[in-house]
């Protein structure tokens, strides 16, 4: 088993000392960190989240491969995010109320940090109206909500209204993302742009501060 596949199941299995013990090594080792997400901690999360869809683990299980692969993303932040790029832009992003999970937003940031973003990270389970406080606060240029819960996509739409009422809506273009997201409920909902991973979501960005 070459090291990435090892750390593909140890992070399946929760085993987040192994998982950065791994991480760390690979690192030691010159691997790139992008091909350690890539290639080690993303087909883990893939395989834990159709081994709890059918049953297979449970809440439990889910919580401890999540714990791992946030232990091993925070030792590829350093290399991610510090790629010299020219200052791209201002980013407020957050995972709407109710919805707590944050792996994949955080791997947002992290690609847009090391493309030139300055990034403010709300967290989760943040509601509309904080998203709202933030715009009146800072020149941000794009917005960017995530959720991985269908029953909290609602949320995103709410945000927006909340953002219009406010009068701010022009202020700021929107970005959302998340597994159960695509575009046409991007475009039904008047947000800006969608992206369905975060390579996507800086190619996305930089093209709705060119427009
Ligand atoms: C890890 C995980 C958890 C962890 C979260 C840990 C954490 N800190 O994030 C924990 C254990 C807490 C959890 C809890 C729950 N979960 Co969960 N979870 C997952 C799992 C396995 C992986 C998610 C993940 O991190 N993927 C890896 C990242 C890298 O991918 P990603 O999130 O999709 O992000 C990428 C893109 O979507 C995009 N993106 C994401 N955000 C944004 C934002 C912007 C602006 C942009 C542009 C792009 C973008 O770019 C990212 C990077 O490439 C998924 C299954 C899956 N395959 O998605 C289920 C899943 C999302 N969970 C699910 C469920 C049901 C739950 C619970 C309700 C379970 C329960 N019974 O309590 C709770 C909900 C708690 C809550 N209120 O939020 C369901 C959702 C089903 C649905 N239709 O809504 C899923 C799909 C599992 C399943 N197949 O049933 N979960």
């Amino acid at each position: 088993m070459s090291n990435l596949e090892e750390l593909t199941s140890s992070v399946i299995d929760g085993q987040v000392a192994k998982a950065v013990e791994i991480t760390q090594k690979a690192l030691s080792a010159q691997v790139p960190a992008k091909e350690i997400l890539d290639n080690g901690l993303l087909p883990a999360m893939n395989q834990v989240g159709s081994d709890f869809e059918s049953g297979e683990i449970f809440l439990p299980e889910l919580l401890m491969a999540g714990d791992a692969m946030k232990a091993s993303i925070a030792l590829l932040r350093p290399e991610l995010t510090s790629t010299g790029a020219a200052y791209a832009g201002k980013c407020v992003i957050g995972t709407v109320e109710g919805d707590l999970h944050d792996i994949g937003k955080n791997i947002v940031i992290l690609m847009l940090e090391g493309n030139g973003w300055e990034v403010t990270d709300l967290g989760i389970d943040v509601p509309p109206q904080r998203f709202c406080d933030e715009i009146k606060k800072g020149s941000y240029d794009i917005m960017g909500l995530s959720s991985l819960l269908t029953f909290t996509m609602p949320k995103m739409p709410e945000t927006i209204n909340v953002l219009k009422e406010a009068g701010l809506r022009n202020k700021v273009k929107v970005m959302v993302g998340g597994v159960p997201l695509n575009q046409s409920f991007a475009d039904q909902i008047g947000a800006d742009a969608f992206a369905r991973d975060a390579v996507q979501a800086v190619v996305k960005a930089r093209e709705l501060v060119n427009k």
